[in-house]
């Protein structure tokens, strides 16, 4: 399904493949073919700029790494954003310490909610959990007979009762559960329209009876820009814990797949892509990243190179601090360095005069995160001159940044106090680049 902006992806990179270095011009230039394969791609404008504007401040504020040109260097940025805007890491599926768990299940009409029941109990079956299917979805009597067929096929037990009222019978569905020791319980719910009030309050009222471990959100990936709108209504009325995607076997462009956990905020967490019981997969950022992309070793090999800083770059910055011109797009990138490798050691261990004390130090992704957002709305000019920043300016970027005025004059603060300390240190001769104690107070 993501044929067509891999194949795009790949004309971009060809282009910039080519270059000797990354300039403002040229990767200016690639992010908006970019831009544009991923509008095609159907994904939301916002999604599309953010993206190219994150990945183009990395490219830019990078060290040049020796081994690999900078067009993979491109990829990888592009890679690494595509991770990110995935969710990062993959989920899975969240239990409750008291049994069963529920799990249930909510989307629109015809999203494929009752296949996705039976595809995640055969699923949930083969792992050796316990599970069964409670019937809520009361007004179709034929959606009863279909989900008593799947279950059927699995041999997994489908409860449903005459009762005119979906609420009682996900409740008591889930009471018989517990009474026959199921570890899981799974509930089919009507399809339902985000404009229809009756309908929608339903769902929130099942979810208040049952307190589901999770409530997993049904969308349509056929259907483009319309299923994340979609599923920003449904977050409005039934805050779901996850998205599962269907018909990812259909010739969908992507764009759903791809706007909707930074529009929602939540994470996918399953891709259903076919008829079959056992077309469905837990959903991994880096696989759906690497799919698209289809670059693999690229990405590794740029990877190996970057663990690899070299002590050419380290002592570039060092001449950096020494001509005080260290800057925040500096900082921003020595963070991003210190994050991915987890520990300040290997960075500042290559610089001469570091003690021991810096050995291991934890990293906090929470504060760094927070840093980075401040850093990332700044204008480059900014970053490059950060004594523009007048209190109008910290205003904006506080906004722009989902933080506080106080949270960016805290930055500022720490900036200029550990560009001091640096100079101090340089000016002893001790080559130091970063105050250990410092840097572990930024970081907490
Ligand atoms: N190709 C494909 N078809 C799917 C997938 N999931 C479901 N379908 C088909 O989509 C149609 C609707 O699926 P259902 O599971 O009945 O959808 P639903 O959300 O329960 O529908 P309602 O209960 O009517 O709201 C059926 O024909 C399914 O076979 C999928 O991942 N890929
Ligand atoms: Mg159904």
């Amino acid at each position: 399904m993501f044929e067509d902006l891999s194949s795009k992806f790949e004309s971009v990179f060809k282009k910039i493949r080519g270059e000797s270095r990354i300039t403002e011009l040229n990767i200016s230039d690639s992010m908006r073919d970019i831009r544009r394969a991923l509008l095609e791609a159907d994904v939301n404008i916002q999604v599309a700029r953010e993206f190219t504007e994150k990945v183009k401040v990395k490219a830019l504020g990078a060290d040049v790494l020796k081994s690999v040109s900078p067009g993979q260097q491109i990829v990888k940025h592009v890679y690494d954003e595509l991770v990110d805007l995935l969710g990062g890491s993959n989920v899975g599926i969240h239990y409750s310490t008291k049994l069963p768990s529920v799990i249930l299940v909510c989307g629109l009409q015809g999203s494929g909610k009752t296949t996705f029941c039976g595809k995640l109990a055969n699923q949930l079956k083969k792992q050796g959990k316990v599970p069964a299917i409670v019937a809520a979805d009361i007004y179709r009597p034929a959606a009863i007979d279909q989900l008593k067929k799947l279950g059927a096929q699995i041999s997994v037990p489908v409860l449903s009762y005459d009762v005119q009222d979906a609420v009682e019978v996900a409740r008591r569905g889930v009471e018989d559960s517990r009474l026959a020791g199921r570890g899981v319980v799974i509930i089919d719910t009507a399809g339902r329209l985000h404009v229809d009030s009756e309908m929608m309050d339903e769902v929130r009222r099942i979810k208040e009876a049952v307190s589901p471990a999770e409530t997993l959100f049904v969308v349509d990936a056929m259907t483009g820009q319309d299923a994340v709108n979609t599923a920003k209504a449904f977050w409005d009325t039934v805050a779901f814990s996850g998205i599962v995607m269907t018909k990812m076997d259909g010739d969908t462009r992507g764009g759903a797949a791809l706007s909707i956990r930074f529009v929602v905020g939540q994470p996918i967490k399953f891709l259903s892509y076919g008829e079959k019981l056992e077309s469905l997969d837990l959903f991994y950022p880096e696989r759906l990243a690497q799919r698209i992309l289809g670059m693999g070793d690229v990405v590794s090999l740029v990877e190996k190179a970057q663990e690899a800083i070299s002590v050419d770059d380290a002592k570039k910055l060092h001449d950096k601090i020494r001509k005080n011109d260290f800057n925040l797009e500096d900082f921003l990138s020595q963070l991003q360095q210190i994050k991915k490798l987890g520990s300040m050691s290997s960075i500042l261990g290559m610089l001469p005069g570091i003690g021991k004390a810096i050995k291991d130090m934890p990293v906090d992704d929470q504060a760094t995160k927070k840093i980075e957002a401040i850093i990332l709305s700044m204008t480059f000019k900014e970053r490059r001159n950060p004594d523009l920043l007048n209190g109008s300016r910290r205003l904006r970027i506080a906004n722009g940044s989902g933080t506080s005025v106080q949270e960016v004059n805290r930055l500022m603060k720490q900036f200029y106090d550990m560009k001091k300390m640096m100079k101090n240190m340089s000016k002893l001769g001790k080559g130091a680049m970063a105050n250990p104690a410092m840097m572990k107070k930024l970081l907490r």
